[in-house]
């Protein structure tokens, strides 16, 4: 069982962070998060690279040693050199990593400086006003750190982002379908209903009588502690502390129990009142009548019984999908099929990877008819933003590239950002030579609400405003969103002729569901978009695909389903 990519990375970036901490040599420590960095972005399982032979040191910023060490990692999940950190630094300090906006280069500081070793000490020096006459501090990160240790203490129990899970959990499944007998698997849960976060992976199976699937399960690489085996129920801890329940279900009730356990639960409860005003009983074994099972095999069957048809996953919130399903007014959900191109995604001209060929094949490979090249504008300087004139440079290699290329047109797009006064970054003599105009909030987050949304707005007015991208700033887990009056946005929005993004990178899966519900209500076209960086992200479409159908999205809700005439004319703006 392959240790995986995002694993090795954590370990990397950890073992930088108490080095960092430790006070050793910082071109160790960034050798280390260089490292996690080419891990990540790997397209493979550096797991397997290994096993084929390959040598880690011929990666960018891996040398020889670290490549050693990276095959430990890879090997055994485990790492020497980190148990040691661990075992010297006191763990309260440790903890303090936690704290956004904190960091190692800073804990090391406090530590080293202030004898800080754990949140309470943090606490005092913060009330003895010693932190903010630290060199490099200040009153304002003083501030922030007070008020991010009252959130951390607020907060509720982390959950997993859906692409880790989904990593986790495709592995998992490949393994159990090993076990002797199995016949079927199915990942339920909030899993299934392609929630964004998940708490844990909820596993369902049917196997023959002699089937060993509980024995293999316990046993699989990745299990750091059994929490409990029986015969038809297993729960166990991964090393991530991520927990996977396992559940044998008889075939008679196999489709009873996916619906019991894909929920919501608030779902469940939904269509088993439904039921009971039907005098039927449903629960995870069958639906019954008078204690005669009349459904349970498959969940249509299921839902047929109950007068209903299949309900997607997605919809299984108890947002309504009952009353449009008893009305068969559900939505035909978008899939990934529908999509017919990328509409915002990064080149080597300013923080991406790959260059605009390299993305325009790997779009082409997809199936796609176009991409839209959308790189940074000048006031990212941070990933090289572009000024006029290299925004020209790339229109001319985007027109030759045309030319050379079959199969797949490049759109001339940019990400251009939106500044404090609602202007956009570029002149408009620029802009207009484009075929879209992605724009976005990059700095100045904390803006009062109407301040940030008359922002937006104003720069809605720009005719060459196209696509509002990742709209709500959030990163899941990491940063809350910004202050918008989302529905002022839409509006001004379907009146401009402006469409929403979808931003399908799993950190960010921004606008959520919620707000694309809204959207199609509002009547305000959305785009799916990747944001990719490398050839490679372009796939998260399908984490853009997961949300849209929990946002109730159809195929003709979403601009970038459209062949290529019918794009263009959309993104007339007049
Ligand atoms: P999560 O794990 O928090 O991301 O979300 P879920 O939805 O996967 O929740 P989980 O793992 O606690 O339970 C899995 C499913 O089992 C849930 O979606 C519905 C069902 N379920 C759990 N508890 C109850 C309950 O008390 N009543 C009903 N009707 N269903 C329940
Ligand atoms: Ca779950
Ligand atoms: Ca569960
Ligand atoms: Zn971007």
């Amino acid at each position: 069982m392959p240790v995986h990519n995002s694993h090795i990375a954590d370990v990397l970036n950890e073992t930088a962070d108490l080095l960092e901490i430790k006070g050793e040599n910082p071109f160790r420590v960034r050798a280390y998060r260089n490292a996690a960095r080419t891990i990540e972005s790997l397209g493979q399982a550096a797991a397997e690279l290994i096993e084929q032979g390959k040598n880690l040191a011929d990666l960018p910023g891996i040398g020889e040693d670290l490549a050693g060490k990276i095959e430990q990692i890879a090997k055994t999940g485990d790492f020497d050199l980190l148990t040691e950190l661990k075992a010297q630094l006191p763990e309260e300090l440790i903890e303090l990593l936690a704290i956004p906006g904190l960091g190692a280069k800073r804990i090391a500081q406090i530590h080293h400086q202030l004898k800080v070793s754990s949140v309470d000490d943090l606490k005092a020096a913060l009330d003895a006003g010693k932190i903010g006459r630290l060199e490099g501090f200040g009153k304002k990160t003083e501030q922030n750190i007070r008020e991010e240790l009252e959130k951390l203490s607020r907060r509720p129990p982390v959950r997993t982002l859906l692409f880790r899970a989904e990593e986790i959990a495709a592995s998992l499944a490949a393994y159990l379908k090993k076990a002797k007998g199995v016949k079927d698997i199915t990942l339920a849960g909030s899993f299934r209903r392609r929630r964004e976060t998940v708490r844990d992976l909820d596993i369902l199976a049917t196997c023959t009588k002699d089937s060993n699937i509980m024995d293999h399960f316990v046993r699989y690489d990745n299990v750091q502690k059994v929490i409990s085996q029986g015969r038809k129920r297993s729960t166990v801890m991964l090393r991530s502390d991520f927990h996977v329940d396992v559940r044998v279900v008889p075939e008679v009730s196999y489709g009873a129990a996916i619906i019991y356990f894909t929920g919501s639960k608030e779902h469940n409860i939904a269509i088993r009142k439904l039921g009971i005003q039907n005098d039927l009983k449903l629960n995870e074994y069958g639906l019954f009548k008078d204690r005669k099972r009349i459904a349970g095999k498959t969940e249509t069957e299921v839902y047929k019984t109950l007068g209903l048809p299949y309900i997607a996953p997605e919809l299984r919130e108890n947002r309504g999908e009952l009353e449009a399903a008893q009305k068969d007014r559900l939505p035909k959900l978008i899939t990934l099929e529908d999509i017919k191109g990328d509409l915002h995604v990064h080149s080597t001209y300013t923080d991406g990877r790959h260059s605009i060929e390299q993305m325009a094949r790997a779009a082409k490979k997809r199936g796609y008819p176009y991409i839209a090249i959308a790189d940074h504008s000048r006031h990212v300087s941070v990933a090289g933003g572009m000024g006029p004139d290299a925004v020209r440079k790339q229109i001319d290699e985007i027109n030759k590239l045309n030319e050379k290329l079959t199969g797949i047109t490049i759109l001339k797009g940019i990400e251009v950002d939106i500044l404090e006064d609602g202007t956009l970054d570029l002149p408009d003599d620029v802009l207009e030579k484009l075929d879209l105009c992605v724009c976005s909030l990059h700095y100045k987050f904390n803006l009062s609400k109407q301040k940030q949304t008359d922002r937006v707005l104003r720069a809605m007015d720009n005719p060459h405003f196209n696509i509002f991208a990742h709209p709500s700033g959030r990163l899941i887990n990491q940063r809350e969103p910004y202050e918008l009056d989302m529905e002022q946005i839409f509006k001004a929005a379907g009146v401009n002729g402006c469409r929403v993004e979808l931003n399908a990178h799993p950190d960010r899966l921004d606008i959520n569901d919620l707000h694309c519900k809204m959207a199609k209500d509002m009547g305000v076209g959305v785009v799916i978009s990747t944001d990719a960086h490398q050839t490679e992200h372009l796939d998260y479409m399908r984490y853009g695909i997961g949300q849209a159908r929990r946002g109730w999205l159809e195929p003709d809700d979403v601009i970038n389903t459209r062949p290529l005439d019918s794009l263009k004319r959309l993104l007339k703006r007049s």
